[in-house]
């Protein structure tokens, strides 16, 4: 027993150090869960007196705990309404990008959609790789999406994207719940494995 518990400190230890040497992933994205009541960190486009972004109070995505979540409502025809959000000069550098984000359809009608793009930029020089243009999403209920893309050298910054866009058509509208975004450069692993806790669970 006494050596069993030697192995696990042991292993607690190394992988401590690992932990501290390597990082655990970090999201590189201000305020991505919407907790504070408000968008802060992020940029709006498109806003009209038939659109709007709001944070909703009362409705959470499932990836991570909280009370709140972005709400994108268009209800303008041919209109292209844009969450956003640019991190800071040296928050990305080149290798994989990781991204995940949860959505929920409000309405979709008459050619409205909605779709996501996630980008590798270099400070002065623009975009130098893409997620591709991600959806078109139309989740009946809360959805968790993830993925992963390689940004090139020159990469130090990121920028994601949620778009809920209409058509041409009269009573075209696009709406969606949008939470828990998370774009970062190690491989995601639970919340739960981050924390001492978590990390001494892995060895029981
Ligand atoms: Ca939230």
């Amino acid at each position: 027993m006494k050596m069993r518990t030697l192995f696990t400190s042991a292993c607690v230890t190394a992988l401590l150090a690992l932990s501290a040497t390597a990082g655990f992933a970090t999201n590189v994205l201000t305020n991505n869960d919407f907790e504070t009541g408000n968008l802060t960190g992020w940029q709006v486009f498109g806003l009209g007196s038939n659109s709007a972004v709001t944070v909703v109070a009362t409705d959470n995505g499932p990836s991570a705990g909280g009370t709140r979540c972005a709400f994108m409502d268009n209800h303008a025809e041919a209109l292209g309404l844009t969450l956003k959000q640019s991190t800071a000069t040296g928050t990305a550098a080149p290798g994989l990008v990781y991204w995940s984000f949860d959505l929920k359809l409000g309405q979709a009608a008459l050619g409205g959609v909605f779709f996501v793009q996630v980008f590798a930029e270099h400070t002065g020089g623009g975009i130098v790789a893409t997620s591709g243009l991600l959806g078109n999403y139309s989740p009946s209920g809360w959805a968790t999406y993830a993925g992963s893309f390689m940004a090139p050298a020159g990469t130090d910054f990121v920028t994601i994207q949620f778009m809920a866009n209409t058509g041409a058509n009269v009573g075209s509208l696009s709406t969606m719940y949008v939470d828990n975004v998370r774009v970062e450069q190690e491989p995601l692993v639970p919340n739960e494995a981050s924390t001492w806790g978590g990390i001494k669970g892995l060895f029981r």
